[in-house]
């Protein structure tokens, strides 16, 4: 009996080990995860540039500008949730360093301006929308300040790190801080020399599950533009020694691709704005994209397996602009129109390798279960449609818990009898969204020819996009 049960508990060890693979290191941190699963979220600046008309407030404008007529929060919450976007940053403090909360530690705050007799607080109205709303919320907070009079002294470090405090203690749970690489002159002509070691340490502590954004993280890395795009090939990776945030950060060829053996994971984020200007400015009301652009974009930073961060800036009543909300509202529809039918459903899937898992694990469109090789060698996996169909996407997405391992991939169709290809990418990541003029099928492969380390994918599916061809998507393809 005893043996019979060692013999069960082995069995059982066995098989747990054929559920967990060998992780290839780096691989992210649970909050990383959570946050990859994000993809979208909006970014919102907002203070006195707003009403001053400026990009770079100097940090000596009367507070008393800062006065929306309409402020409302829950619309901003409103509009983001029918985006289709998981949450909200917004800049509490820019580099005027105006407080959009009452901070003790400033003289340049909401609480010195006439807007709601100095009675506001438009961090603590957004976070009760996101959480009624059920948004998360993340924090920009620029380190550089143009107002403060201890900027340029090692005074202002402790100050900055106060300042961080309040808004990390006194709000509730944050998903993302925001680190601006921007750092010029404070009011006295001096530059700072920030304790980013001792901001980090304390920001964890008191927010242990934060993901902090800067151009060397430590959670994730700036994409090295401000257009939303990220490369084709782009390494969840990125190697940091011996590089500062801004000036001193990794070259932004580097940021926009990864590092193929970097040693932190550190994945891309894609920051834009749906405007030309971060802030509101009213003669860029005919300038917003529109949703076919912020589709595009979508494709070229999601589809590239980054997160992306769209910048809508409330006017100076503190609203959405109806032209912003507008667009909006129309990428989402984009979004579902394309992604609505999965035409891979149907099919049956076969793979050349041996594994643990079942293979028909693709197509179940469950992310939470998934398919392994068994080696770093050719893989081939060849997918029967049970109708000839036509299509022009396949998104695919790597098993990133174990690792990214995925160095290259073709998509071969049957076209007329044999094999054509379609489609030659790299690194797959958290999600491929591979387009391709359309064609008409019921065989396609997908070939990885050599992987890091046996490859592992969670889904794969199939779409006909509408509208893709006229995007200008395949010139570099
Ligand atoms: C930049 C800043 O200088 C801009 O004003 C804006 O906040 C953008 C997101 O980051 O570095």
């Amino acid at each position: 009996m005893k043996y019979i049960f060692l013999l069960g508990c082995l069995l059982f060890s066995l098989d747990l080990s054929a559920q967990k693979p060998q992780p290839l290191l780096p691989i992210p941190t649970p909050e990383q995860l959570a946050w990859h699963e994000k993809e979208f979220y909006l970014f919102i600046h907002f203070g006195p540039n707003t009403f001053t008309n400026k990009e770079w407030g100097e940090g000596n404008e009367d507070p008393n500008l800062f006065n929306p007529t309409a402020l409302d929060c829950k619309q901003w919450v409103n509009i983001a949730k029918l985006a289709g976007a998981k949450g909200i940053i917004l800049t509490t403090k820019h580099h005027d360093g105006f407080c959009l909360w009452p901070s003790k530690f400033s003289t340049h705050t909401v609480r010195e301006s006439k807007w709601l007799n100095g009675k506001g607080d438009v961090v603590k109205m957004l976070s009760d929308a996101c959480k009624k709303g059920g948004l998360d919320m993340g924090v920009y907070i620029s380190p550089w300040d143009r107002n403060h009079p201890d900027y340029g002294t090692e005074t202002y470090n402790s100050i900055y790190l106060k300042t961080m405090k309040e808004l990390l203690t006194q709000y509730g749970k944050f998903f993302e801080l925001w680190w601006d690489g921007a750092n010029g002159e404070g009011p006295n002509g001096k530059k700072q020399q920030y304790d980013f070691r001792r901001f980090e340490d304390s920001a964890f502590h008191w927010q242990p599950n934060l993901i902090i954004f800067s151009d060397i993280g430590p959670s994730i890395r700036w994409c090295g533009n401000e257009k939303g795009t990220i490369n084709a090939t782009n390494w969840n990776l990125l190697d940091t020694a011996g590089f500062k945030r801004g000036d001193g950060g990794p070259p932004v060829d580097t940021l926009n691709r990864g590092n193929i053996n970097g040693k932190y994971w550190m994945p891309a984020e894609a920051d834009v704005s749906i405007r030309p200007g971060w802030f509101y400015h009213p003669e860029q009301d005919t300038k917003v994209k529109t949703p076919e652009t912020l589709f595009k974009l979508y494709l070229q930073s999601v589809g590239n397996g980054g997160n992306l961060l769209l910048n809508v800036p409330p006017d100076r009543r503190g609203l959405f602009h109806e032209a912003d909300s507008a667009a909006l509202v129309g990428f989402k529809k984009l979004r579902e129109d394309a992604f609505r039918t999965n035409l891979l459903k149907q099919a049956t899937i076969a793979a050349n390798q041996r594994s643990a898992y079942p293979v028909k694990n693709l197509l179940d469109e469950n992310s939470s279960t998934f398919w392994m090789g068994e080696s770093d060698g050719k893989l081939e996996l060849t997918i029967q449609l049970p109708k000839t169909t036509q299509l022009n996407a396949l998104v695919l997405e790597e098993m990133i818990a174990y690792g990214q391992r995925v160095r290259s991939f073709t998509i071969e169709a049957k076209i007329g009898g044999s094999f054509l290809k379609i489609y030659t990418g790299t690194t797959i990541g958290r999600k491929k969204i591979a387009t391709f003029p359309a064609i008409f099928t019921n065989e396609i492969k997908i070939v990885l020819p050599d992987s890091k380390a046996a490859p592992g994918l969670r889904n794969i599916a199939g779409y006909k996009i509408p509208g893709i061809e006229n995007m200008g998507l395949w010139v570099n393809n």
